[in-house]
């Protein structure tokens, strides 16, 4: 029998009165972090290092940037867990290996995984063991090396997670291309590849045309899915501050998360006195899954109808009418469609009353300086590229782009995410680049397409991978179609992981197998004598130093750099023009070699950083000039959306969302709470409407079985979910990433960038038997 659901059962509520996101818990949570991981908090000089542009080093968290003045103590609660994590006492030792064997470990948790500390030798899977026994460096990268050197280049694939250096991904990706590969699956096609692609389509430019400065002129600032309390903290005390003098923020996402709606900034004492915090979202929209696209049409019509009559009554015009006559074109089309657009299907496809999307048109019509950010809730998706060409098509109406105060604010994930894609990791670069490449270096690059993460998955699928090489990440856990891929992965001849932590991707290994331990951005570097700087581009494209302050987790560990530069010595032919070791050595050498390989956009690398530790990379869209093939801005809309014969969203089945809890980094599991959410020592939730709940009979803590639909006919289903009442809309669900990637088919992605559509998985749900239950291992659910 099903109840109904009294409101304070409910999670994901935020009521007047609930605990504001931010505040007292944030400095306790912080707190907790170091003490666990046996690091000494208060006092701690590597606290005051964090993000400082002298000497310090960039919070490996996430890709906001730095203020021009940063605060002395200029890091947030999940960065501080991010060094805390890094800075571990404790260690992953050959002697753990030695006790516990790989089929043992693939059993354990992530969190537990993770949770053992630091790599800290060089080690090769022993099959007749099952185990991982420590090598010495030359022979990994010499039996690495000569395997490498016998395979078909097109079947190695070289993956890049983003918080890897500038340094290191132009090094990484050399060596793949002289190695005669042009596979370079990326964390960003799981992330804002649909930005780096539609982007570029609307405005010319695939990077945010804000800088940090903007956001104190703004007087309207949109964020489009995105959850910016947990995943970009420091964005919290601007958006805190915009607020308090009187700016707007107009919020669409289907859950209410809770630091959006009300927050308390640690900085702040008035907000710490009182912990009563600021309300951040003026209005806050709980669309349907999906339903971005509609939403924004929606706002463009009520815009354009708003406009017409002014028109046609003399009253004050609210679209910009000179500056898309001068700078875009297609509007007039985007416009009739809006026009011809009903009401009845943008209420349904985006599940908002016509109300509520007039309400935030007139918060646009208000402002005079407009800023739109997203994040993954508009980039995962089969329509993400449509949805960010609806946003740039909300910005451009008011000729918000390349006026202070205003902007495209795409907020990136990992920390060098963007920087990794400007200094060459593509699996699509253009023929500019190449040929320099191949000046410089004396080489021939691959000049056809190679593979991104999608396309890498399906030639593992199809046994046609020869060699994987992970620079960093958690590849094997953080795709789509998990299941399937990782049962193919012991048919690969060769894996290599360079890593910080123990994680699931060096358990699901290839026929041979190697570990690689790498030094942290929190560690000092020192290469000949000398401590190094390495560099990273931040999401608002700033390029700037960054030095460790610990010493190392342990003596065995290598940089990033230095590795590349063993692994390509043992597998290429000598070249007179690439000396490895040369370079390696002095970090500043590299950086040559990248303006060199670029010099439009990285002339005087290292002077620039000499001087002010930091510069800003031009964006040409932001002095409104606009590198797209008609040298105007445009207006783009899906032709074949919300058209009368489109398929409507039904109760049919549920739509999915996965998304990130609070301690948890990517696929990182700190904690098995999300205290944003009031959830607490599980991660395996499967969150739903109370409506849903009571119409499909199902009770608050039941536990489920999700299974996916798709057309191919391959069963994927995930178990041991348990229900909660959770505030988003009917016929949506939300569960925790990585826990539901095995549900998503590879196929499920946004058709411009390939980007896995992990937040619109359709799926249908079904009670789980007694005997299911009892049989259920919950290996997910517990440390
Ligand atoms: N602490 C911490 N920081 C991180 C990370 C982390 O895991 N932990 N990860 C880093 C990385 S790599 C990234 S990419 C970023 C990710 O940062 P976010 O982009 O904030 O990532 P998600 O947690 O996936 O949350 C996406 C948000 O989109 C909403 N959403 C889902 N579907 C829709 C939709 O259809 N429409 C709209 N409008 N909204 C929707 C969800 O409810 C959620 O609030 O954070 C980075 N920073
Ligand atoms: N269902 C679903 N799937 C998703 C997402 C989602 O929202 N939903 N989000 C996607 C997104 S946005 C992203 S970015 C990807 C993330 O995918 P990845 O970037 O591949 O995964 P991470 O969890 O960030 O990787 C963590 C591991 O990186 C290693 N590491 C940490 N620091 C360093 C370092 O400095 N150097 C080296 N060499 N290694 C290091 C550690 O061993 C750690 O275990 O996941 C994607 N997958
Ligand atoms: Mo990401």
């Amino acid at each position: 029998m099903s109840h109904q659901l009294k409101d304070d059962e409910l999670h994901g509520k935020q009521g007047e009165h609930d605990a504001p996101g931010g505040g007292w818990q944030s400095v306790q949570a912080t707190e907790t972090h170091f003490l666990r991981e046996k690091v000494p908090f208060k006092g701690n000089s590597l606290m005051l290092k964090i993000n400082q542009p002298d000497g310090g080093f960039e919070c490996p968290s996430c890709a906001w940037p730095n203020p021009k003045k940063p605060g002395p103590l200029e890091f947030c609660e999940n960065g501080a867990k991010a060094v805390a994590w890094e800075a571990t006492a404790a260690r992953t030792t050959p002697e753990f290996f030695a006790q516990h064997s790989v089929s043992e470990l693939l059993a354990w948790s992530d969190h537990a995984l993770e949770k053992q500390g630091r790599l800290t030798h060089p080690l090769r899977y022993n099959p007749t063991t099952d185990k991982y026994d420590p090598i010495d460096w030359e022979t990994a990268y010499r039996e690495i090396g000569e395997r490498i050197q016998t395979y078909d280049p097109t079947r190695v694939e070289l993956y890049t997670s983003g918080r890897t250096s500038n340094e290191a991904a132009f090094l990484w990706q050399l060596y793949g291309r002289m190695i005669g590969t042009h596979n370079f699956p990326d964390c960003s096609n799981m992330c804002h590849e649909t930005t780096t692609v539609a982007l570029p389509q609307s405005i010319g430019v695939g990077k945010a045309t804000t800088v940090l400065e903007d956001f104190e002129h703004a007087d309207c600032i949109f964020l489009f899915g995105q959850n910016a309390g947990t995943n970009s903290p420091r964005m919290m005390g601007l958006l805190h501050e915009a607020r308090l003098r009187g700016a707007e923020v107009i919020t669409f996402n289907p859950l209410r998360e809770r630091a959006l709606v009300k927050f308390a900034n640690p900085q702040t004492p008035k907000d710490m006195l009182t912990n009563h915090g600021v309300p951040i979202s003026s209005q806050y929209h709980q669309l349907r899954i999906g339903g971005d696209i509609a939403a924004i049409q929606g706002i463009c019509k009520y815009l354009i109808a708003t406009d017409d009559n002014a028109r046609d009554n003399g009253g004050k015009r609210v679209i910009d009418h000179d500056f898309i006559h001068m700078h875009t074109d297609g509007f007039e089309a985007f416009a009739e469609h809006c026009r011809q657009l009903p009401w009845e299907r943008i209420e349904r496809h985006s599940g908002l009353t016509r109300a509520a999307i007039s309400e935030a048109a007139e918060a646009w019509i208000r402002a005079e300086r407009v800023i739109c950010c997203w994040g993954m809730g508009i980039t995962q998706h089969m329509r993400g590229g449509d949805n960010i060409h609806q946003i740039l098509n909300l910005l451009l109406m008011g000729g918000h782009i390349g006026r202070r105060g205003a902007g495209a604010c795409p907020v990136r994930g990992h920390s060098n995410v963007q920087g990794d894609r400007t200094v060459g990791i593509f699996h699509k670069s253009g023929e500019a680049f190449l040929s320099k490449l191949d000046e410089l270096f004396g080489i021939e690059c691959r000049r056809e397409h190679g593979h991104d993460v999608a396309l890498c998955c399906e030639a593992i699928l199809r046994d046609e991978v020869d060699a994987f090489l992970g620079m960093g990440g958690n590849f094997f856990r953080a795709i789509a179609d998990q299941a399937r891929v990782c049962a193919h992965v012991e048919k690969i001849p060769l894996t290599v992981q360079i890593a910080t932590k123990l994680n699931r991707s060096h358990l699901i290994h290839g026929q041979a197998a190697y570990l690689l331990p790498a030094l942290a951005r929190t560690e000092k570097d020192v290469q000949a004598g000398v401590e190094q700087t390495i560099t990273i581009e931040d999401g608002m494209c700033n390029v700037q130093g960054s030095k460790g302050a610990l010493e190392p987790a342990s003596q065995h560990l290598r940089s990033e750099i230095a590795i590349v530069a063993g692994l390509a010595r043992a597998t290429l032919a000598p070249n007179p023009k690439v000396d490895w070791a040369w370079l390696a050595e002095d970090y500043a050498r590299i950086r040559d070699k990248i303006e060199a390989s670029q010099p439009e956009t990285f002339y005087d690398f290292n002077q620039r950083l000499a001087a002010d530790g930091v510069f800003h990379l031009d964006i040409a869209a932001r002095d409104r000039v606009w590198n797209t093939d008609s040298g105007k801005a445009h207006f783009l809309f899906p032709q074949d959306h919300l058209t009368e014969d489109e398929s409507e969203p039904g109760d049919a089945h549920f739509q999915l969302l996965s998304i990130r809890g609070h301690d948890q980094y990517n696929t990182t599991i700190y904690s098995y709470d999300d205290r944003y959410r009031d959830i607490y020592g599980t991660r395996m939730v499967l969150m739903m409407n109370p409506r849903d709940i009571e119409k499909h009979g199902f009770e608050a803590g039941n536990k489920v079985t999700l299974s996916a639909l798709s057309d191919d006919g391959i069963e994927r289903t995930v178990s041991g979910f348990k229900i909660i009442a959770y505030d988003l809309p009917e016929n949506c669900l939300g569960a925790y990433y990585p826990e539901v990637n095995d549900l998503i088919p590879v196929a499920n992605r946004d058709t411009g960038s390939n980007t896995l559509a992990a937040k619109s998985i359709p799926v249908n749900v079904t009670l789980m038997s007694t005997e299911q239950i009892e049989a259920d291992t919950g290996l997910l659910a517990t440390g």
